[in-house]
């Protein structure tokens, strides 16, 4: 591995980072219109700049151990540098000269568990870029392009949301974000609340192919329905019309948008978690992308004590479950869930609150 010093002999530049995000409530939301809730992770992606001497592009990822070379001409091939170059690309297309840098690239936001460290990495890599070259940006602005280099660069077909709570949350409030509109503020948690989040240790493997099939549902449904977008029906009735399967997809999208604009105005920790619950089940009775391992684990986060609600977090079939306990329970809450999880050789692994230093990441349970 090559720190920071070696790789640039001596200071960066700049140094800038970003946190992950996990989302409370509001799931698969985003690409509809609607509303979501998350909150910054305690993990982060540090990116650091200097210009290169040797007129290349020079990328470093400490955490993969992995290095990127292309002259400015040329491009990222696909991987972690896809995703710095889509940034550096898109700051040139809005008329700022960049020149070739040398990037090196830490991060702590655990990788495909759900916790958006590609949302991570783009907003640090253009907060870097922000502080080096001096242009104006703002935050919301920051996240459009976030969110662009993914979609354009990384190929990846994403809503606003992660790059939106990279770019705008923090760590003790939600995130409200209107998808759409993009307005936002931040919105307290409940009192005396704390966040769990558990790996599942179950990879993603459909996410990408029935995330694309579920946001082609929910167009069908929306034209049927004769709106711009599903955050547009104004009687949730009218979903029961749609044949099935758009009939219950459209129901998950409609509910889940009442749910996060009652828990944004302010609900107590008993009722977010209730919300939470049912947010769970309709995405796994109505928008089936849950799997059994994600149901077993939230249902064990549930059974323990002060946990008031769990739900899968994410684009689901696979990742990571996130639950709501009373201060002060999380620690053995999640321990207990895991402990009985990790039975019968499963993978899970606690990420919030983040385990101590020094060691591995299941090793407390
Ligand atoms: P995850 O699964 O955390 O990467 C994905 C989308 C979000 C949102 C959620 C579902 C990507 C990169 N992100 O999040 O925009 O649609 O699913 O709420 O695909």
């Amino acid at each position: 591995m090559v720190t920071s010093d070696s790789f640039f002999g001596g200071a960066p530049e700049v140094n800038a980072s970003a946190p992950g995000r996990v989302n409370l409530l509001g799931e698969h939301t985003d690409y509809n219109d609607g509303y979501m809730l998350p909150v910054a992770t305690p993990q982060r992606t540090t990116v650091a700049l200097s210009r290169s001497n040797d007129g290349h592009f020079v990328f470093y990822s400490s955490t993969l151990d992995a290095n990127v070379t292309f002259a400015p001409e040329g491009s990222a091939p696909s991987g972690f540098g896809s995703y710095i170059e889509g940034c550096i690309r898109l700051v040139e297309a809005e008329g700022v000269q960049v020149p070739p840098l040398r990037v090196w690239v830490s991060t702590d936001v655990p990788v495909g568990s759900g916790l958006s460290s590609s949302a991570a990495l783009e907003v640090a890599t253009l907060r870097a870029l922000r502080q080096m070259l001096g242009f104006e940006l703002d935050d919301v602005k920051l996240a459009r392009i976030a969110q662009r280099a993914e979609i354009e660069f990384a190929r990846v077909n994403c809503g606003i949301m992660d790059q939106m709570a990279s770019s705008l949350a923090d760590e003790s409030n939600m995130l409200f974000i209107d998808a759409r509109t993009l307005e936002h503020r931040l919105a307290p948690l409940p009192p005396d609340a704390e966040i769990i989040v558990i790996d599942s240790g179950i990879a993603r493997k459909l996410a990408g192919s029935k995330y694309n099939e579920r946001r082609a549902e929910c167009e069908e449904a929306s034209r049927k329905l004769g709106v711009t977008a599903l955050r547009d029906v104004q009687d949730p009735a009218s979903v029961e019309t749609l044949p099935e399967p758009l009939r219950r997809r459209a129901r998950h999208v409609v509910q889940e948008n009442l749910r996060v604009l009652e828990a944004a105005n302010g609900v107590s920790l008993e009722r977010f978690g209730e919300l939470m619950d049912a947010s769970h089940f309709s995405l796994r009775d109505d928008y089936e992308v849950s799997i059994p391992e994600l149901d077993e684990l939230c249902a064990l986060l549930r059974a323990q004590e002060g946990v008031v609600g769990a739900r899968l977090t994410g684009a689901g079939f696979g990742g990571a479950c996130v639950a709501l306990c009373k201060a002060g329970y999380a620690q053995r809450a999640a321990e207990a869930a895991l402990n009985e999880y990790n039975k019968n050789g499963r993978q899970g692994r606690l990420l919030i609150p983040v385990p101590h230093e020094g060691k591995e990441n299941n090793e407390s349970v």
